[in-house]
């Protein structure tokens, strides 16, 4: 036989847990990969510590006992990529058209390492050329003063601390608008608008002291092993005091199977595990409703028969009666629910869903862990709701080891939100921040995600700044998006690598570079902390101490500050100089208009495990329209928002073990078994034998959306996979060529990214 080439791609299903030896394999190939100097591994000891830096991965809470690696394979990866000794600098542009660029993927592209100078794009030589920031700072300035402030957005991904994201929405509401789409609309935006509408909150209510009292976790559409394999630790604990988990995803993730942890010497050496899941539906995408009805009809009939033979109660009717709202409604809606439909909305037989709501009618205290397997479908905002419909009706919410859990995406996406990253004009203390900055703030909704992305197709959206992210390449629509980018006047993009979206300039256009969290951030009044907000409500400060990758990068706070003071007028209450020197000053600011969130912030700043924001909904008050914590009843069984067809699938676009969003860090989805390539259709193996397809043979994808466009994903090979019938799964971002930009979730405008409609090419 001929030996296979190392690199041609290999797909051999991985049988080993998440955690363990592969974990460690993994970091000893990563690691040494970026080249990290002596000092950079000593930062990984740092990581995730009070006085230490947060991760610059995902949003799980930060325990205030830590463990001597308080970091997981992903961390360490996202350190590695931040403090690689690569660097993409001036002579790399002198060299690279951006045309030229734009045949590199997406993994040769970051790569190359850490950007050094800040660039403005030369369209005579297509090639990006060192600036200085004074001038990069005025003509940006000078090209957004003239334009029309509606016609203007101010993009930002998750990551940017509260401080720099203070200020940019502050920069953004005095410049004019409120234009302020953030990775959040990609993402948990269908609970922000979900949890507020039921519970009068837009976040989770538990914390990870949860974990130790409740009996029962409920885990819908998250995939802990990959994105956030801290929680594998709270999982395992849970797991080992017989907490029941009962999971539902369309494929069988193995952080949701098994798990060694690697700081268990013990478990190390035995290779023994502990199984995550103890029951485990594979419901279809876009089933969920159908399932969580299902568990919903068990219970009320168990009810009915226990109001009949007089014993205990399996719906907590006080609470119902005391706190909630619209429970008439959905009773009903309950029991007009029929099985069939059940059945055949999620994919999964009544038994199995039985099964689940023994579990759950038995079980004291649930929490409801989810993801983006929830929230980004057409009907998101209602798998949200439904959720809250579940744990309502047996009291999970505002006592001790119960409630929802969304798990939120980006480091600080959360508490960007907080302090005023918002479309939405009714999410900020309007009146506050006029007050203290003397200016009239903008009152009209500005864009999210979905609506600048319309913006910049039908041209209405002249300029686009970016702290932060990879817009053009997370959103939807990628061709049509990168048609029209060039259309621009302006675009900004403030980044620490280089990515698809800087490959395409607008009529001016600037790429600059700035700090990475876990470098030094040294300011006239000495090395400056910041903070984010993790998936609890917990705030968290973060010190960076490596060294900068350039001598040329600003901080955040300080391009913020640049690009506002040469924007703005001066302002006799705002001294943007002033902030940028002490960090210590923005978060008196955001205290005054925050004050009771981030009451003694400074103070407060590296309580061990951060301090909380409160929560009302764990204390039983429902800051909703009626007062109450409201039930509603789902428009039907299907979160797709289309109907099934012949040949139509419901396309799944998915993240790998080995990416951070569309940073690619390498090519081994190791759990998935699939080596040395991205480019694979997970597919049901009757539906090969009905497509007449082969393992193996190369496909592409073409959209089956209602507008009946042309949009298509070529070349990718067909791999036989435990999936529901009529689903595929494929990588994001590769797949978003397939997804309409008016595919989105009614209500959250987040992007249906987990049912896009599809058909195979052969
Ligand atoms: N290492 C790493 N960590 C990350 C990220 C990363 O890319 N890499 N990204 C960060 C960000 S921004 C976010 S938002 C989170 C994302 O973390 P997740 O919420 O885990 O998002 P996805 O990887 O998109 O996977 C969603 C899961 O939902 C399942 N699923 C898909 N459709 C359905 C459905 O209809 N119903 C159910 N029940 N399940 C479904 C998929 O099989 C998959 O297991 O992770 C964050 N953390
Ligand atoms: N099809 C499909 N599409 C999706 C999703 C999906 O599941 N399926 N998921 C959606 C979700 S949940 C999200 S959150 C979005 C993600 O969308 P984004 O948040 O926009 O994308 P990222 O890939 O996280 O951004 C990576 C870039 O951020 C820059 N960067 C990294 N660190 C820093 C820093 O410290 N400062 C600054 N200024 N820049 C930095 C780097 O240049 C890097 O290239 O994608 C969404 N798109
Ligand atoms: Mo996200």
């Amino acid at each position: 036989m001929a030996k296979q080439r190392s690199d041609a791609p290999d797909l051999t299903p991985y049988t080993g847990p998440a955690g363990g030896w592969g974990s460690v394999r993994s970091l000893a190939d990563i690691l040494p990969r970026e080249k990290m100097s002596a000092e950079a591994y000593r930062e990984l000891g740092r990581q995730n510590k009070p006085d230490g830096f947060m991760c610059v991965s995902c949003a799980w809470p930060k325990p205030a006992k830590h463990h001597p690696a308080e970091f997981c394979e992903e961390g360490a990866k996202a350190t590695a990529w931040e403090l690689t000794t690569y660097r993409t600098t001036p002579e790399f542009f002198a060299e690279h058209t951006l045309t030229e660029l734009r045949g590199w993927k997406d993994y040769d592209l970051e790569q190359h390492g850490r950007l050094t100078h800040p660039l403005r794009y030369d369209p005579a030589s297509d090639k990006y050329l060192a600036c200085s920031w004074a001038d990069a700072f005025r003509e940006i300035a000078s090209e957004l003063k003239p334009l029309d402030p509606k016609s203007v957005v101010f993009y930002s991904s998750g990551r940017t601390s509260l401080e720099a994201s203070y200020m940019y929405g502050l920069m953004a509401r005095m410049y004019g608008n409120q234009n302020l789409p953030d990775s959040s609309n990609m993402c948990h935006e269908s609970t922000s608008v979900g949890l507020k509408s039921a519970i009068g909150v837009p976040v989770g209510t538990t914390r990870l002291e949860d974990f130790e009292q409740c009996d029962m976790i409920l885990f819908f559409g998250q995939n802990v092993g990959s994105n956030a394999p801290r929680m594998l630790h709270d999982l395992r604990s849970c797991r080992k005091r017989g907490v029941e988990i009962v999971t539902f995803n369309p494929l069988r993730e193995r952080g949701l199977e098994r798990f060694t942890d690697p700081q268990s010497p013990f478990e190390m050496a035995t290779r023994s595990e502990t199984r995550i899941s103890t029951q485990y539906h594979q419901v279809k995408a876009g089933g969920d409703l159908g399932a969580m009805m299902g568990i919903a009809k068990c219970l009320v009939d168990w009810d009915d028969a226990a109001e009949t033979a007089g014993t205990e109660r399996v719906l907590d009717h006080a609470f119902i009666a005391e706190h909630t709202k619209g429970f008439d409604d959905f009773l009903a809606a309950v029991r007009a629910a029929t099985w069939d439909d059940i059945e055949r909305e999620s994919g999964l037989g009544r038994d199995e869903i039985t099964e689940s709501a023994k579990l759950y009618a038995k079980a004291k205290a649930v929490m409801a862990i989810y993801g983006m397997g929830l929230t980004q479908h057409v009907k998101g905002v209602e798998n949200v709701r439904m959720i809250v419909n579940l744990l309502l009706m047996r009291g999970n919410i505002g006592k001790p080891g119960a409630g929802p859990t969304p798990v939120r995406g980006h480091s600080n996406v959360q508490g960007q939100r907080t302090v005023g990253i918002t479309e939405k004009t009714e999410l900020v203390p309007v009146d506050k921040i006029e007050a203290q900055y003397g200016f009239t703030a903008p009152r009209e909704k500005g864009l999210d995600t979905v609506e600048s992305c319309r913006g910049v197709i039908d041209g209405k959206v002249k300029a686009f700044v970016a702290l932060g992210g990879n817009f053009l390449r997370a959103v939807p629509e990628t061709a049509a998006m990168e048609e029209a980018w060039p259309r621009l006047t302006l675009s900004v993009q403030i980044a620490t690598k280089l990515n698809r979206n800087h490959l395409f300039p607008g009529a001016v256009t600037y790429l600059l570079p700035c700090l990475g969290r876990i470098e030094r951030d040294d300011q006239t009044s000495g090395p400056q902390a910041v903070s984010m907000e993790d998936s609890t409500s917990c705030i968290h400060g973060s010190r960076g101490k490596a060294e900068p990758a350039s001598p040329h990068l600003l901080s955040e706070p300080a391009i913020v500050a640049g690009l506002a003071s040469r924007l703005l007028a001066p302002n006799p209450k705002l001294d943007w100089e002033a902030w940028v020197a002490d960090y210590s000053k923005i978060r008196d600011a955001i205290e005054a208009t925050y004050p009771e969130p981030f009451k003694d912030f400074n103070q407060r700043l590296f309580q061990p495990g951060g301090f909380w924001k409160g929560n009302k909904a764990t204390e039983r008050v429902w800051l909703t329209k009626s007062g109450k914590a409201e039930f509603l009843a789902p428009t039907g069984l299907s979160a797709t928002g289309f109907d099934d067809a012949e040949g139509r699938y419901r396309l799944m676009t998915l993240r790998s073990n080995d990416q951070f969003n569309t940073t690619i860090y390498g090519y081994y989805d190791r759990f998935r078994g699939v080596k040395n390539t991205r480019d694979v259709l997970f597919m049901n193996e009757k539906d090969i034998a009905r497509a007449g397809l082969n393992e193996g043979q190369i496909v592409a994808l073409e959209s089956d959306a209602e507008d009946g466009k042309t949009r298509a994903r070529e070349g990718l090979i067909v791999m036989p996979y435990s999936i529901p019938e009529g689903c595929l799964g494929a990588y994001y971002p590769e797949c978003n060529v397939l997804m309409s930009v008016e595919h989105y979730a009614e209500e959250s405008h987040v992007p249906a990214a987990k049912s896009v409609p599809v058909r195979i090419r052969a």
